[in-house]
């Protein structure tokens, strides 16, 4: 494979930006190559600067559902920008928007917009501190949510890859109200109620952990969750960043049946524009300001481009009959492939993980047994065969309507020969 452009590229990057990248994620460190410069992408395939193709299933972490540009989207935008990129002031769009999100998710009685699943879940926990009155959350090992200071512990995704799992630059003090519990572990959780009872405004989860690999919650994790925050008077927040219109319309929660309390989004949600949202119930979200006395705000917040990006996208996810069945099958054809071939595969819907490891993964602890070099090696070698995934063993992969059937042959036909290298 021919990566001389994206060698000059990235030589250019590194003396400019951090790691020559903007999201540490996007860097090929820990697959033993330098990452490659993308030209452009259309349904299901990215191209790159030396004109490699490749199947994409990293669907820029997740947004793409309809696969790369996908024209009823770029037809609406390009259509609203002619009126005006940002306003700082009200428009409809926000309304129809904001409507969707409470249409499909049922626990969300009122909604703000954002712009990244960072300041969702940020902006998510601080009104949950403020309608409690309580400083103290729970957080999950390998859990990630973005990268706001007081959440930047025992964190998944960038942080696991870069094996660690605490940022620098954090005052102590920022973190000293994080506890933190193990995912798919009740007692965990219940040990810190039992010792903090009346300290814990909420428990912040992924509902199905995604930045750690694919962790599904097991049977009643979630339920458990539900019970033990209304027992205690905390409230339950799901950072559905990934999972929220992925999974189904309703995320996690029409999935599992679990409700939270306040509800982070992102990606989905913008249709690939910077869109973000938190919401929840009435009263919690009556304390965020100007109603209330949680302070939050955003120049670019529910601007016109990414709404009507975010709209748009959940205007097709309505209007596609059997989306979500269509997803499951074209992701347990790639599931089916990944265990013919061996591997030790964890998925949710359209999420998938191979972990190289013997261990059922189930949390932070067995997921970190994944072998770092035999995902390198997994990794590209379905790069050299013109299959995208993500440079790392701790993300998931991302299937997309825009897959076609001869996309996912051809990815199993590839998976089922990497058992045989
Ligand atoms: N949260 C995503 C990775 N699991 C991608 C965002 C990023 O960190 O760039």
């Amino acid at each position: 494979m021919k990566t001389n452009r994206s060698n000059e590229l990235y030589k250019r990057a590194v003396k400019l930006m951090p790691g020559g990248v903007n999201s540490p994620v996007r860097a090929f460190k820990n697959v033993g190559r330098d990452p490659l410069f993308i030209d452009h992408a259309k349904g299901s395939h990215i191209y790159d600067s030396d004109g490699n193709k490749f199947i994409d299933y990293v669907c820029s972490w997740g947004p793409d559902i309809f696969g790369h540009a996908y024209p009823p989207i770029i037809e609406a935008v390009k259509k609203i920008c002619e009126k005006g990129l940002t306003f700082g002031a009200c428009h409809e769009g926000e309304i129809i928007l904001a409507q969707k999100i409470i249409s499909h998710f049922p626990s969300v009685q009122m909604v703000r917009l954002v712009n990244s699943g960072t300041e969702a879940v940020m902006s998510a926990i601080r009104a949950a501190r403020g309608f409690t009155g309580r400083d103290k959350i729970i957080k999950f090992e390998g859990c990630y949510h973005g990268h706001c200071d007081s959440l930047l512990v025992k964190g998944g995704s960038g942080l696991l890859t870069g094996s660690v799992p605490d940022s620098a630059g954090v005052p102590k003090s920022f973190t000293e109200h994080t506890l933190i519990a193990r995912f798919n572990d009740e007692n965990s959780v219940a040990e810190l109620f039992e010792k903090y009872p009346d300290e814990i405004a909420c428990i912040i989860v992924e509902p199905c952990a995604a930045n750690m690999g694919v962790i599904p919650p097991k049977s009643g994790f979630l339920q458990y969750l539900r019970e033990v925050s209304d027992r205690y008077g905390s409230l339950l927040i799901f950072d559905e960043v990934i999972t929220g219109f992925r999974l189904s319309d309703g995320g996690t929660q029409k999935f599992y049946g679990v409700n939270a309390d306040l509800t982070a989004l992102g990606k989905i949600v913008g249709g690939g524009m910077p869109l973000a949202a938190y919401g929840g119930r009435r009263e919690v979200m009556e304390c965020v300001s100007p109603l209330g006395s949680v302070y939050q705000a955003g120049t670019l917040s529910g601007n016109p481009v990414a709404v009507t990006s975010g709209i748009t996208t959940i205007n097709a996810i309505e209007n596609t009959p059997n989306i979500y069945d269509e997803l499951e099958k074209r992701s347990a054809k790639l599931e089916a492939a990944m265990l013919g071939a061996g591997l030790n595969v964890n998925r949710a819907g359209s999420l998938l993980t191979a972990f190289f490891t013997d261990k059922t993964v189930t949390d932070y602890e067995s997921a970190c047994t994944s072998d770092r070099n035999k995902y390198s090696e997994y990794f590209n070698f379905l790069l050299e065969n013109g299959i995208y995934t993500a440079p790392s063993k701790f993300e998931a992969m991302f299937v997309s309507l825009a897959h076609s059937d001869e996309d996912i042959e051809r990815t199993c036909r590839v998976i089922e020969k990497f058992k045989n290298v």
